[in-house]
C-alpha cells in the first residue's frame, strides 16, 4: 500500500516545479506571443499638463479603448491588452519589442524621445495629430528635453523602418537618422528644432515625401533662445551627411536659420518636386532633378 502511494506521489507533478513553469509562461512565454504584433497607442486629445495622463473618467477624449486610462496607467493595466500610453512602452519588451507596427489613434502630445532600432512602423492614425514634442506644459522634464533629439532611428540595412504622419518639434534635431538604417518618412512635420529638420548620418538611405520643415533654428525656450542668444549649430532644414544618400519629394523647407536642404554626403541625393523658400541659403549641392527620382 504504501508502495502504491509512493509511486502516485512520484507520478505526480511537484507543486514547486508546476508553480515555476506557470510563472516562466507567464513571463517568458506571453511576451514572445505578442512581440511583432501590431499595437495602439492612445493620446489625450492634446490636453494639457501631465496630471490628464494617468486616471480619467472613462470615455475622457483620447480613452480608445474605454477604459478609463490614458499615458502611463494605460501602460501598466495590462500591457498585452495591446494598447499603451505612450510611445516608449509601445516599442518596448511588452509592446513590439522593436519590431512591428505602433499606431498613434488618439491626438496627444508625446514628451518622448523615440529610440528605433528594430523593424518599425510609427505612425498617426488618419486625421490624428501626433505631436512628439520636447514641451509638455508643466512638465519639469521639458527643458532636458530640448538639449536632446527626438526620433532617433540607428537599424540596421535589413531592417525598413517607416515614420508617418508624426510631427516632431522642439528638439535639437526632429528626426536623426543613424547606422545603416533604411527609413522611409512620409507625410511628416518638423518644427522648431534648433540644429536639423532631419539629420541624416553614416550609411543611412533615407526617402522623403509629403513632409514639411519649418523654422530649423529658431526657438525662445529655457534650454536657450535661438538664434539670438544661442547660435544653432547649424540651424538646417534637412542633411545627408556623412555616406548617407536619399531622395526628397513632393516636400517643402521654409524658415530655417541656415541651409533649407543641405547635401555634404559622398552618396547620392536626388529631390524632385522640393519646394525651398526664405532659407539661408535653399539649396547647398542639390540641383532638383527634372524627373522623378530613381
Ligand atoms: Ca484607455
Ligand atoms: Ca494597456
Amino acid at each position: 500500500m504504501n508502495k502504491f502511494y509512493e509511486k502516485l506521489r512520484n507520478r505526480m507533478i511537484n507543486p514547486v516545479v508546476l508553480a515555476f513553469c506557470v510563472t516562466a509562461v507567464l513571463i517568458f512565454g506571453t511576451t514572445n506571443i505578442f512581440a511583432n504584433h501590431p499595437v495602439f497607442v492612445e493620446g489625450n486629445c492634446l490636453g494639457d499638463g501631465t496630471a490628464a495622463r494617468t486616471i480619467v473618467p472613462p470615455g475622457t477624449c483620447g480613452d480608445y479603448d474605454g477604459d478609463g486610462r490614458i499615458g502611463t496607467a494605460e501602460d501598466t493595466d495590462a500591457p498585452f491588452d495591446r494598447v499603451f500610453g505612450t510611445i516608449n512602452a509601445a516599442n518596448s519588451a511588452t509592446g513590439i519589442n522593436n519590431n512591428g507596427t505602433i499606431t498613434i489613434v488618439a491626438s496627444g502630445i508625446f514628451p518622448e524621445i523615440v529610440n528605433i532600432t528594430g523593424n518599425v512602423t510609427l505612425q498617426g492614425a488618419p486625421g490624428v495629430e501626433a505631436n512628439i514634442d520636447a514641451v509638455l506644459q508643466g512638465d519639469p522634464g521639458s527643458g532636458g528635453r530640448q538639449n536632446a533629439p527626438g526620433i532617433v532611428v540607428n537599424s540596421i540595412t535589413n531592417n525598413a523602418v517607416v515614420l508617418r504622419n508624426l510631427t516632431s518639434k522642439n528638439w535639437t534635431s526632429g528626426i536623426r537618422i543613424m547606422g545603416s538604417s533604411r527609413v522611409s518618412i512620409d507625410n511628416c512635420r518638423l518644427e522648431n528644432n534648433i540644429n536639423y529638420g532631419i539629420e541624416i548620418l553614416d550609411n543611412a538611405r533615407v526617402t522623403i515625401s509629403k513632409t514639411k520643415v519649418r523654422a530649423t533654428g529658431f526657438r525662445s525656450s529655457p534650454a536657450g533662445s535661438f538664434p539670438f542668444a544661442n547660435a544653432p549649430n547649424p540651424g538646417i532644414g534637412i542633411e545627408f551627411d556623412d555616406a548617407s544618400s536619399g531622395s526628397v519629394f513632393l516636400t517643402s523647407v521654409s524658415n530655417s536659420f541656415s541651409t533649407g536642404i543641405s547635401d555634404v554626403s559622398s552618396g547620392s541625393v536626388c529631390a524632385f518636386l522640393v519646394n525651398v523658400f526664405d532659407n539661408n541659403s535653399n539649396l547647398q549641392n542639390i540641383v532638383p532633378s527634372s524627373s522623378p527620382c530613381s
